[in-house]
């Protein structure tokens, strides 16, 4: 037993400027730990809600209110717990908000708690936390695949197009320095093409290149020119992924891509990205449709989930039930987890392992609004999930987490890297050997 002797909020800021929740946590043997919430932007509706101000200060987005109730209610309720009993712990903080999407207490609050006593025990046992979380969940410990952006789009990038975020993942690269070397060839190919075009001008909220086109496919020719530029065969050790975050463009099985002028159906939706499908190397689907469009999500996974990975993040929101209720639809094949979504590390815990036990993908996934804390890189590889998305490849709050997983795989050894095989289940990790 390794009693919590204290708890004490503070206000940070994100990468986007705005105010976030920090809790230091301090046990009785001495040890100190942290851990800050980040913040989306393209959020599903059934999320846990971060408690902000409002009002006119700070855009209505300070965090007084959030951090009053960790004085006030967390710090009482967690002083003199066993830090070493995970889920007590985030038992204790459900029962001050029982509410589902944690709005009286701050999902911001809750996050920041949980995963500051996760890391503060870890840092008592005097172990990475990666080890830490493999040996509390008994997994596996595997250094990631990162999902990288090369364009950011949608609610990061002012609606400029419609699509959010146009990614790559490496999975013929064999450790994940060269899956660095090899994004870092591609980012910069990206960046050339779009200055010899008079395109370049800067970048989006998670570092990707602003998506200065004119149709959402124009982004998808373009990547492939810079994957072709940076030496790479599109397909080969290169492939594609793609958030469509289809909830910040439609709903009501009605899609409205502004870029283009123009208004889809759910089945013609469906059918734009099966043509995307069969023109460009594409693995990985994210939200293809809106979290509203059960039917949608359903007929997307009937007619292309033997090919592509299809990854439910605001049509889950890191929920073990709506998991396990996407699992008895055939809807999806992937849960995107983000702790801050569910609001505990147990739920996310949780959400992981219905989809698992599924036979489901699972990818640890960052927030468009994120900071120094690099807890993420240590859960995806504490839980073996295989995958980790970030944002892009530059700003210092996506590489920071990029650059711990380089220190992960140094302790690991590179044979704990997940490489391809995290995309087993795709059409491409079924013929990645035929290809060669
Ligand atoms: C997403 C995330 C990260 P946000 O939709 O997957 O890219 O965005 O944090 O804004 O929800
Ligand atoms: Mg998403």
């Amino acid at each position: 037993m390794t009693a919590i002797k204290s708890v004490r909020g503070r206000r940070v800021w994100d990468s986007r400027g705005n105010p976030t929740v920090e809790i230091e946590i301090s046990l009785e043997d001495g040890t100190r730990g942290r851990a800050i919430a980040p913040a989306g932007a393209s959020r599903g509706t059934r999320e846990a809600v971060d408690l902000r101000d409002g009002g006119m200060r700070l855009r209505g987005r300070d965090v007084t209110g959030a951090l009053e109730g960790i004085a006030e209610h967390i710090a009482p309720a967690l002083i003199g717990l066993d830090a070493e009993n995970q889920k007590a712990v985030d038992e204790r903080l459900l029962m001050l908000d029982p509410s589902p999407t944690k709005e009286t207490i701050g999902g911001n609050a809750t996050v920041a708690a949980s995963l500051a006593v996760l890391n503060t025990t870890a840092a008592s046992q005097r172990v990475p936390l990666w080890r830490y979380v493999a040996d509390l969940y008994g997994c596996v410990p595997t250094v990631p695949l990162p999902e990288i952006q090369i364009f950011g789009g949608g609610a990061h990038a002012g609606r400029r197009v419609d699509i959010q975020d146009f990614m790559i993942m490496v999975p013929g690269a064999s450790s994940f320095e060269e899956v660095m070397e090899i994004t870092s060839e591609v980012y910069f190919a990206a960046g050339d093409i779009m200055a010899s075009r008079g395109k370049l001008a800067g970048v989006a909220d998670e570092g990707g290149w602003w998506p200065v086109f004119s149709s959402n496919e124009e982004a998808l020719e373009t990547l492939v020119q810079a994957i072709e530029k940076a030496g790479e065969k599109p397909g080969e050790r290169v492939v594609i992924s793609l958030d469509i975050a289809a909830s910040e463009f439609g709903s009501n099985g009605r899609y409205r891509l502004a870029l283009e002028d123009r208004e889809l159906d759910s089945g013609q939706l469906i059918d734009l990205l099966g043509t995307w499908l069969d023109a460009y190397p594409i693995v990985s689907i994210e939200d293809p449709v809106a979290e509203d469009d059960r039917d949608g999500m359903i007929a997307f996974t009937r007619r292309f989930g033997d090919r592509v990975q299809v990854i439910g993040d605001d049509y889950l929101v890191t929920n073990a039930d709506l998991v396990e209720a996407a699992v008895r639809d055939s809807a999806c094949n992937a849960v995107l987890v983000k702790v801050n979504q569910a609001g505990t590390v147990s739920e996310s815990v949780s959400a992981f392992q219905a989809a698992r036990g599924a036979g489901w993908g699972a990818i640890v996934s960052a927030r468009s609004g994120e900071t120094e804390d690099v807890s993420i890189s240590h859960l995806s590889t504490g839980l073996g999930c295989g995958q980790l998305k970030v944002g892009s490849f530059t700003r210092t709050e996506r590489m920071a987490k990029w650059n711990e997983c380089l220190r992960i795989q140094e302790e690991l050894g590179a044979d704990s890297f997940a490489g391809a095989k995290a995309l087993d289940r795709t059409w491409w990790g079924r013929n990645k050997d035929k290809s060669k």
